[in-house]
């Protein structure tokens, strides 16, 4: 019984820690469906605007070999909609999320894994930014 497992983000900049937890998702289950937050959705919920568009970014992620499918996550609230339409068995988030996803449980098992550290687009940003 293949085993379907799910995950969001944005993925702006795609570094290690991005790759780290699409490869522990993946190891977690048989298939890996990505939902890559929309340009709109972004805006919403970041303090900047993403620096590759959308499709640049699925197309990134769905690129990835652990990753078997990508979608666009138009919004937050959408999530147990988005794991029931990929038939998913367990959802996975980053650490700095526990908690956050735990009503979920009804519909899937959720896992919360560890945030790779002294990694993120903010810093890389800020490292090509600065003089
Ligand atoms: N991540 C990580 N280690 C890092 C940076 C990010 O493990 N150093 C993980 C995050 O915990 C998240 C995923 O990579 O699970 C994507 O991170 P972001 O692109 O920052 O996505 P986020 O803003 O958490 O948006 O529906 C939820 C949102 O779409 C998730």
């Amino acid at each position: 019984m293949s085993k379907t497992v799910i995950t969001f983000g944005t993925f702006d900049v795609l570094h290690i820690g991005h790759l780290r937890i699409l490869e522990r998702s993946k190891a977690l289950g048989d298939r890996l469906v990505v939902g890559v937050s929309s340009d709109a959705l972004n805006q919403s919920k970041k303090a900047r605007d993403a620096v590759f568009d959308q499709e640049q970014r699925m197309q990134l992620v769905g690129a990835l070999k652990v990753v078997d499918d990508v979608f666009l996550e138009e919004s937050l609230e959408l999530k147990g909609h988005y794991i029931t339409e990929h038939q998913a068995d367990i959802l996975v988030m980053g650490d700095d999320w526990a908690g956050k996803f735990d009503h979920f449980g009804e519909l899937c098992s959720v896992v919360y894994l560890p945030r790779t550290p002294s990694v993120s687009t903010t810093a890389i940003i800020e490292r090509i930014a600065a003089p």
